[in-house]
């Protein structure tokens, strides 16, 4: 059977609390993808008003690792033509992170899609253990004041009893 043009989306929603003032968000997962090289693909896209819109990842970050590395072809259908996407294949499981420049809000969701177009299928494509990261913003600390008393010498040991 050929498959139809189509696409299939996971969501991702905040399932951690926000740090105020915190520091960029950093996504990172485990990405196993066997697909028809340039003309089925899978993006991460993120939505800041609640799902409604979303916008590709990059549009907020960049990848640090396992990024993109291909651009779907605008030949046959796929509802992710002309955009850089994950194609091909992998070879088992990568590590993808990304930097999202932005801080966590309460109406981010991350959004993993696969569009195909109307011929020859893959494997497909696997998402694993993903991670959301916010580390605090560092607080300026004062050096610790510096040590002048002598060490101490080392007691003799007691005779036992
Ligand atoms: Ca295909």
């Amino acid at each position: 059977m050929i498959p139809q043009s189509s696409e299939i989306s996971s969501l991702f929603r905040q399932v951690f609390s926000v740090i105020e003032g915190g520091e960029p968000v950093q996504v990172t997962f485990r990405n196993n993808f066997n697909l028809q090289d340039g003309f089925d693909g899978g993006v991460l896209e993120l939505s800041t008003d609640g799902g409604n819109t979303f916008q590709d990842i990059l549009t907020f970050g960049s990848f640090v690792s396992g990024g993109y590395h291909g651009t779907i072809s605008n030949c046959c259908g796929n509802p992710l033509a002309g955009r850089e996407a994950w194609t091909g294949n992998s070879s088992g499981f990568i590590t993808t992170m990304v930097n999202l420049g932005v801080t966590w809000g309460p109406n981010m969701v991350l959004r993993w899609r696969m569009g195909s177009d109307n011929n020859v299928s893959g494997e497909g494509w696997r998402i694993d253990t993903v991670a959301i990261t916010q580390c605090h913003k560092p607080v300026p600390t004062t050096p610790p004041p510096l040590r002048t008393s002598r060490p101490r010498p080392t007691p003799a040991p007691r005779p036992s009893p």
